[in-house]
């Protein structure tokens, strides 16, 4: 069925150190008229990057070409995020030249590692959701689908994060600042996004009602695409990012450069801070943007085809990352009806069959709700829309099922627009993303809508690159996989699983050893150079790496450091095997409390890591600014891996994932993904510890816990929490007091008290454990090879085969396998 026009090469052989050589001295004389001799790591990289994209330009191409001739459906993932770090190294990977790369910068002396350093990480999301998104987009190519990403240009993404006195400040992230290598502006393929106005109906000469509107702001979306490198399968798919303008047209309109600025900076930052009536306007109309550009360019791709309406299903599938881009279902019957005159019947029935939504979270806070008055004013026709949708839905529904049931699933409530009904109505399929996660929205959080839907309702566990996560970030532990169980697991992930014939074998798990305190010695030079803190590398390193969110509980963890701290302090002779505490999360800039935890964080550390008494048996380091390429740095030196979170609350987690993937142990509540793991390898190879979900549940129930009273009848707890507040800790007054509000008398809204025992106990298990180096190594071992199942390449063949009804374009060739 695959007729592929042009045969698709790629992987290995693609060039070779002279061919390379060649084409970089050339750009580099082309670019800054010097040599390769003369120029700077910038203008090296800069030149590097230009001389790969016209390696894979034409792959990208034939890509598209093939995609376009074969009228493949496609589909789109639609992400307010998109976190893929540094590009340089994986399409070095993913194009089979990684090592003709280095050979060839060798001969100038210049280190690869360096000059991707001068890459600046492409971080336009806040964490798990973001990071998720570039890993399907790596997966997707990778795995020889038709998709693409569909998301916003930042010009500053996420803050940069620096600690002043303990405290988080938060700096701007002038990422665009040196250019873009890898980006392409596609200024023909720029559309108008229309604003605010007056909406209204009126007969068009045909006699027919049409959409009139006027006194609109009209802005300018302009594409800049990033190739999404297959690994070694010659594919390269497309993510287009928008960037707003000034369209010429509209000049005029404005008086003053301010005036211009307000529409100029909707594309500016990430996420503006939605704490006040201004930030929230321009959120919503960051997600309009998008949206709009992003499905007229689909409409206008379909319209290519020349076919009939009938057939947008089977050619487009539009995927709503979280409902940050739910208006899709919305926009996509406002150009069908008024555009294009489909009835809203057909329009309505094209709209559900092509979109599909996941939801990354149960915490209510986060279930976005937008107030009418303000969809009201900023898009009119979005709300005309929307309105007309919840309509229906009630009177679709009205007689099936009771009244009340009704009214808590419809979409205009009150004075609010609830995203996640819209997009749960508007959709044909809601993924969880994670079994308990999924068990829990059909339960809980949207049972509901389950009664209604039953059929729109599955699972899909997430899943991680692994290229990055262990072939680029860990060389060492990929080098001994290949010397054991072959090279099969690059291409197939599952094949991990072949290193289990190795659990009791001592020269492999010696290797698996080196491999780690090799990264371990790594991250502790790594550490000493930004933090000044030198770490013992032979010390348990012990790591929790994720957003700071209360739920999270980096809190529970630092309280059981202090119970370590003072128990140290006590007993200085007590035989205790030295650990390193390692943090790394930014706070939301809004989020007071989790600001304050990083502040006692930090002064804990500050304590701990001075106290002759302690030594190295005990050191705390928050590294700051966590991001895609520090984790890559951490994640291969961890011994231990923190997923605390209170059960229930973690929707998956990924960095479970990867860490394990490393060799990590994991210490976690049965929450999220971390279930799946501990099914994967076995009670004896993970710690669980804590309340399970329905316990928790449970006492939401039951309003039955009193985190006083643990704190009154548990001495350790007891003496943990009075030193926030004692003057044990310098510095934190406030947050100290904040803190111990919040556990006791706010009743303590994670459980953290409730869990401290169980979580010491765990830790205590894992410390005894450690010191058994063999079993340790076995352990990791077996953590190692089940990882497999947790790729995302097995998590987007489901995507494509259960949701979206997509294949690979053809079978396609590993070349150099
Ligand atoms: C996150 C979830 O918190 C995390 O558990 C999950 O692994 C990740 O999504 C990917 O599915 N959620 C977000 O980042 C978020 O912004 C609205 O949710």
């Amino acid at each position: 069925m695959f007729q592929s026009v042009f045969v698709i090469k790629g992987g290995k052989g693609m060039i070779t150190k002279k061919q390379l050589i060649k084409e970089l001295r050339k750009n580099v004389q082309e670019m800054y008229a010097i040599e390769i001799e003369d120029a700077t790591e910038q203008e090296l990289f800069f030149s590097l990057g230009t001389t790969i994209k016209g390696i894979y330009n034409k792959n990208w191409q034939k890509t598209w070409n093939n995609y376009l001739a074969e009228e493949q459906k496609q589909v789109y993932y639609f992400s307010i995020e998109f976190l893929p770090g540094k590009l340089l190294k994986s399409n070095l990977l993913n194009l089979g030249i990684l090592e003709v790369v280095r050979e060839s910068l060798a001969e100038f002396s210049v280190d690869l590692e360096d000059l991707a350093a001068v890459e600046k990480d492409m971080a336009l999301g806040n964490g798990g959701l973001g990071r998720l998104a570039s890993c399907f987009m790596d997966a997707i190519a990778s795995s020889g689908l038709p998709g693409n990403g569909n998301g916003i240009r930042y010009d500053y993404g996420l803050f940069k994060q620096q600690f002043v006195d303990g405290y988080q400040v938060e700096l701007p992230d002038e990422w665009l600042r040196n250019g873009n290598v890898w980006e392409i502006r596609r200024d023909s393929k720029a559309v108008n996004v229309h604003f605010g106005g007056d909406v209204y109906m009126q007969p068009k000469s045909n006699g027919k009602l049409g959409v009139v509107a006027e006194n609109e702001t009209i802005l300018r979306a302009v594409p800049y695409d990033t190739g999404m490198v297959g690994f070694e399968n010659g594919i390269v798919n497309t993510m287009r990012l928008w960037s707003v303008e000034i369209p010429s047209s509209e000049e005029g309109k404005y008086r003053s450069i301010e005036e211009r600025r307000v529409f100029e900076d909707l594309t500016a930052v990430l996420y503006p801070d939605d704490s006040n009536a201004r930030g929230r306007l321009i959120r919503l109309a960051q997600e309009y943007f998008f949206v709009s550009a992003g499905i007229q360019s689909i409409i206008r791709y379909f319209k290519k085809l020349n076919h009939p309406w009938h057939v947008l299903s089977e050619k487009v599938a539009i995927h709503i990352n979280d409902t940050h881009p739910a208006l899709c279902i919305p926009e996509l019957m406002r150009i069908l009806m008024d555009e294009y005159e489909v009835s809203w019947e057909q329009a309505w029935d094209l709209t559900s069959k092509v979109m599909s939504y996941t939801n990354h979270t149960i915490m209510a806070e986060a279930l976005e709700k937008w107030p009418t008055y303000l969809m009201k004013r900023s898009l009119p026709r979005m709300y005309q829309i929307i309105k007309e949708i919840d309509r229906r839905y009630v009177v679709s529904m009205s007689g099936i099922h009771d009244a009340a049931l009704i009214e808590r699933t419809r979409i205009i409530q009150g004075e609010d627009i609830h995203m996640a009904n819209l997009a749960i109505i508007g959709s044909h399929s809601t993924n969880g993303v994670a079994k308990l996660h999924s068990d829990l929205l059909k339960a809980v959080v949207l049972h509901d809508f389950y009664t209604i839907y039953p059929e729109r309702f599955n699972n899909k566990t997430n899943g991680i690159a692994q290229r990055r996560w262990l072939q680029l970030s860990n060389e060492p532990l990929s080098r001994v996989l290949d010397e054991t169980i072959g090279k099969s697991w690059r291409h197939e992930p599952a094949d991990l699983k072949l290193l289990m014939n190795y659990q009791n074998d001592p020269i492999v798990l010696e290797k698996l050893a080196k491999a780690k305190q090799q990264k371990k010695e790594e991250l502790a030079k790594y550490i000493q150079e930004t933090t000044g803190i030198i770490v013992n590398p032979t010390a348990i390193f012990d790591v929790q790496i994720k957003r700071l969110h209360a739920y999270k509980r980096q809190l529970l963890n630092l309280l059981h450091i202090l119970k370590l701290y003072f128990e140290i302090k006590e007993n200085p002779q007590a035989s205790i095997y030295p650990r390193v505490f390692i943090f790394g999360a930014k706070a939301a800039p809004s989020y007071a409390y989790a600001k304050s935890i990083i502040k006692v964080i930090n002064e804990v550390a500050n304590l701990v890591n001075h106290d002759q008494t302690i030594g190295d048996k005990l050191k705390i380091v928050f590294l700051p600014n966590y991001n895609v390429s520090l984790a890559e740095k951490i994640i291969p030196a961890a011994d231990v891996s923190e997923q605390i979170s209170l059960a229930s609350k973690e929707a998956s987690g990924t960095s479970n994932m990867k860490l394990m993937l490393n060799g990590a142990i994991t210490i976690a509540t049965l929450d999220g993904a971390n279930v799946e793991i501990r099914d994967a390898v076995g009670d004896e190879n993970i710690y669980i510890f804590g309340l399970t979900e329905a316990e928790v549940y449970a006492y939401y129930e039951n309003k039955n816990y009193s985190a006083r009273e643990v704190y009154e009848t548990n001495p350790i707890v007891h003496r943990v929490l009075n030193a926030f507040v004692d003057g044990s800790i310098p510095n934190i007054e406030r947050e100290g007091q904040e803190i111990v509000d919040s556990l006791l008398l706010y009743n303590d809204e994670y459980f953290l008290l409730r869990d401290f025992d169980a979580y010491c106990e765990a830790q205590a298990r894992l410390n005894q454990a450690y010191q058994d180096a063999t079993h340790w190594q076995k352990c990791s071992l077996i953590n190692i090879a089940n990882a497999g199942t947790f790729s995302a390449d097995k998590t987007v063949k489901q995507y494509a085969e259960d949701i979206w009804q997509i294949e690979p374009l053809f079978a396609h060739t590993h070349q150099g396998r």
